[in-house]
């Protein structure tokens, strides 16, 4: 356990005393993180551990600062989504030095050192990609001449744009007519979406298929491509990652045409690892979350359903 940080939390979880858990997320940016926020703030509720959460308002310099003032308030477990994948190591350094454990959630950062954090729960971002290029690769295979592809990527730097990128662009090497004639960030955001792909669509008088690193820059150029006169998910077919509400709902409403999950819902499994790392257990270094695919058919069945 941790109790030697000589803090007055130290013997947390072994009495009365609530654990201590500080918890940096990453900003608002879409529904998938609204989704996040509250599955962390409720499963911490539920499971009696006392939570500091903090907004870092999508600024990786607040999710430092953040992490600082947890590891000064000699919280028990620190956890966190970091923005992006590098500029962690000091801070994380610092917590271990602190004798605090580091679980990291959603997203990765890229350090040699692996013992700067107990656990890595979150999802498969290449799989995500993958599972999104190998569905357009069938979805294209009678189609004759080239297919062209824009796509909007996450936030710059960030674990899940990385790997988005990487999953799409090893699936579509399959097919040589399925060329991505541009790709830029929209950083998550629907109005990131909506700015980029009407940059796009006045580039390129011929876009077939969107690639949206998540539903929510998708819903976003939904409104630039209906103005440029076109029909989503008819004259351009629509991929997007996540499967919120909104997302699932313009599937289900054909304007998109496919989409990998991605589950927000990380809570439950967070809080375990918390309270077991807290006591000193050994957790897997990597747990990944369970996801599906949708089509439009399967949006419709699972939509009446569907919690966020
Ligand atoms: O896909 C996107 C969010 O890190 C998995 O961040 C998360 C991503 C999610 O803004 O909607």
């Amino acid at each position: 356990n941790n109790s030697d940080t000589g803090g007055d939390g130290g013997d947390a979880g072994s009495g009365n005393e609530p654990i201590v858990l500080g918890f940096s997320q990453v900003g608002a940016e879409s529904g998938w993180r609204t989704a996040n926020t509250t599955s962390i703030k409720e499963s911490a509720a539920e499971a009696g551990i006392e939570l500091k959460f903090d907004d870092a308002q999508g600024k990786q310099e607040n999710q430092i600062t953040a992490i600082r003032n947890f590891i000064q308030q000699k919280v028990d477990v620190i956890a966190f989504s970091p923005k992006v994948e590098t500029g962690f190591e000091t801070v994380l350094k610092e917590a271990k030095d602190a004798g605090i454990p580091v679980i990291l959630t959603d997203r990765a950062v890229d350090t040699q050192d692996k013992t700067l954090y107990k656990s890595f729960l979150g999802s498969d971002f290449v799989k995500e990609g993958r599972l999104s290029g190998e569905w357009l690769v069938n979805e294209m295979k009678s189609a004759t001449g080239d297919v062209n592809i824009v796509e909007l990527q996450g936030t710059t730097g960030s674990a899940p744009a990385n790997d988005r990128k990487k999953g799409f662009a090893e699936a579509i090497a399959k097919d040589p007519k399925l060329k991505v004639i541009a790709s830029q960030s929209g950083d998550f955001t629907r109005a990131g979406g909506k700015q980029v792909m009407e940059q796009f669509v006045k580039a390129n008088p011929k876009i077939d298929v969107l690639f949206a690193h998540n539903d929510d820059m998708g819903l976003g150029a939904l409104e630039a491509i209906t103005a440029a006169g076109k029909v989503p998910g008819k004259d351009i077919k629509i991929i997007t990652i996540d499967a919120v509400k909104d997302g699932m709902q313009a599937l289900a409403d054909g304007k998109f045409n496919f989409i990998a999950e991605c589950s927000p819902l990380l809570g439950p499994q967070l809080m375990e690892l918390v309270k077991k790392v807290n006591k000193g257990e050994s957790v897997p270094a990597r747990i990944e979350t369970q996801e599906t695919t949708f089509t439009q058919e399967q949006a419709k069945a699972a939509l009446p359903t569907r919690k966020y």
